[in-house]
């Protein structure tokens, strides 16, 4: 099954390692051919080059929409060359076989990554490389195709194993690559034009993504994992740089993100903030005086959690914050920044994963989000969804008072991160009972009053924090019970969207406990 090298032919945008490639082939007795760009940078290198257009008896044409797309290219790709009819039209057409074709496409997603103009983005769409691509990968039994400069060693050493010759096996998995890669280019193709024709509907998009990370496993040992990327600049913890620590693993990387996307919510200029998670849910979240305020406020909501957790910061790390971080075991932290300081403590604790980013997400900026369901996906909007103090409907007979519209806004905020059925209790910037993930909406009532309380016996406080605090949930209480456990925790205002059938009867139970309940009209259910 081995298959020998002879005639390559080359066309890359990216030029890295082109020379050394072509270098390298050349010095093996192989024949380079290449397109216009691609070949003055080898021949400057002094490698000797036929160009493309020789071959076609065409120049490049139309500012280069039309260079490789010719029988002559397409025919040297896709001849079998075990079959007579196909050796017979070689013959009679003069098309040279092609056993190697190396080509990076036009870069599509790094021109819309950079917020290009549409024309701009329209140029940049590569024809004649994927059809290459998909001609030599179809043709695997002889030809090999390479699509990323990775791969370039890879070729090297196999052609050096086998005397000039690669084996089936190889050019298998150099296909295999090579269709991951044409199909995610249209995907992000089909992705960006959803978006510039703000495409409502996500019926009319395919996925793009790239592969960025083969991880150890998945969220369990035995489950192979990967990470894509889909190419957006914008910062979080597919774009972070990893200052220190070992490699994040499939479940840093979900918790990562839910850490930051949650920390981004509260603006740097409104104060520092905090948000430590685990398994994708909040566990204190608040904002400080200081940085190093904010996360020992957060702690604090529930320091049993908080072990072994991943914390996101709004604004740069400092050393006295990362010094009262590395007083227990934290699995990630990631800021939009960390000074010398913090580093060099942080320096100490080797296993702990630092990221910086630049700047923080943008909760409102529109997006969509993906799920996987067994035979699809589901695809929606992502919940951008955002309310100010306007919005709100009083409904009770009192109004609430500055301080408790204020928790009930960050009550609000952090509820929406907050796996549903989600209920959320703060006082005075810092949540003090986070209830996520329940069945009933009444039980994440309870546990989150329950989880107080237990703070308050570790911190040996002579009630919980509880009381005197604000409670949000993040969907409409069904039934008053919900409502009248926070109360009995010591909540004393209340935000939910509201709608249920019985609004009046909750409404009238607050009243009678003398609660100040707003609505929001807007719900965040997370699953
Ligand atoms: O504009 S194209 O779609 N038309 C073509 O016929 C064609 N052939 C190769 N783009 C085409 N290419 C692309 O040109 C390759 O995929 C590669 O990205 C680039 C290399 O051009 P150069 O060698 O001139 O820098």
């Amino acid at each position: 099954d081995l298959a020998p090298v002879t005639r390559a032919l080359l066309s890359v945008s990216d030029k890295t390692g082109l020379v050394d490639l072509g270098r390298a082939l050349a010095a093996r007795g192989i024949e380079l051919l290449s397109t216009g760009g691609s070949a003055k940078t080898l021949r400057e290198a002094g490698l000797a080059v036929r160009d493309v257009a020789e071959v076609t008896g065409f120049p490049e044409m139309m500012d280069g929409r039309v260079k490789t797309l010719h029988p002559m290219v397409h025919g040297g790709l896709l001849a079998l060359r075990d079959n007579d009819d196909h050796k017979a039209a070689m013959q009679e057409h003069g098309i040279g076989a092609i056993d190697l074709l190396v080509v990076n496409l036009y870069p599509f997603e790094e021109t819309v990554a950079k917020g290009a103009d549409y024309e701009t983005c329209i140029e940049n769409i590569d024809i004649g490389g994927p059809a290459m691509i998909r001609a030599a990968a179809k043709n695997h039994g002889f030809v090999n195709v390479v699509v990323d400069v990775e791969d370039y060693a890879p070729l090297l050493a196999e052609l050096e194993a086998h005397d000039g010759q690669t084996s089936y096996g190889f050019r298998q998995r150099l296909a295999l690559t090579a269709y991951a890669r044409t199909g995610a280019y249209d995907a992000a193709v089909s992705t960006w034009m959803g978006d510039a024709l703000a495409e409502a509907a996500p019926r009319r998009r395919a996925v793009a993504g790239k592969l960025a990370q083969t991880l150890r496993y998945g969220e369990n040992p035995h489950q192979a994992a990967a990470f894509y990327t889909d190419g957006s600049l914008r910062p979080g913890v597919a774009t972070a740089t990893q200052i220190q620590g070992k490699e994040l693993s499939y479940n840093n990387i979900n918790d990562t993100d839910a850490a930051f996307e949650l920390v981004s919510e509260f603006a740097p200029e409104a104060g520092p903030a905090c948000a430590i998670i685990k398994h994708a849910n909040p566990c204190g979240v608040s904002r400080g005086e200081t940085l190093t305020q904010a996360y020992s406020r957060a702690f604090d909501c529930d320091r049993t959690s908080a072990f072994g957790g991943i914390i996101a910061l709004n604004q740069p790390l400092d050393g006295a914050t990362a010094e009262e971080i590395s007083q227990i075991f934290t699995e990630v932290v990631i800021a939009p920044g960390a000074d010398a300081d913090a580093m060099s403590i942080f320096a100490k604790k080797k296993n702990l994963r630092l990221l910086v980013t630049e700047g923080l997400a943008d909760p409102r900026q529109a997006a969509r989000t993906w799920r996987q369901v067994s035979g699809g996906y589901l695809v929606q909007d992502k919940d951008n969804g955002h309310i100010t103090a306007d919005d709100l409907k009083v409904v009770t007979k009192r109004a609430p008072s500055d301080q408790e519209m204020a928790d009930m806004l960050f009550a609000w905020k952090v509820a929406k991160h907050v796996k549903s059925n989600a209920i959320v209790y703060v006082k005075d910037g810092a949540t003090v009972g986070v209830g996520a993930g329940q069945m009933s909406r009444v039980d994440s009532c309870r546990i989150a009053a329950r989880k107080a309380q237990d703070m308050a016996e570790a911190l040996g406080l002579p009630a919980p924090l509880t009381k005197g605090s604000v409670v949000a949930s993040d969907a409409f209480f069904p039934f008053a019970d919900g409502l009248l456990t926070a109360a009995e925790a010591g909540a004393t205002a209340v935000i939910h969207p509201g709608g249920s059938m019985r609004d009046d009867e909750v409404i009238a139970a607050a009243d009678e406990a003398g609660l100040a309940m707003v609505l929001t009209g807007m719900r965040h259910f997370r699953h």
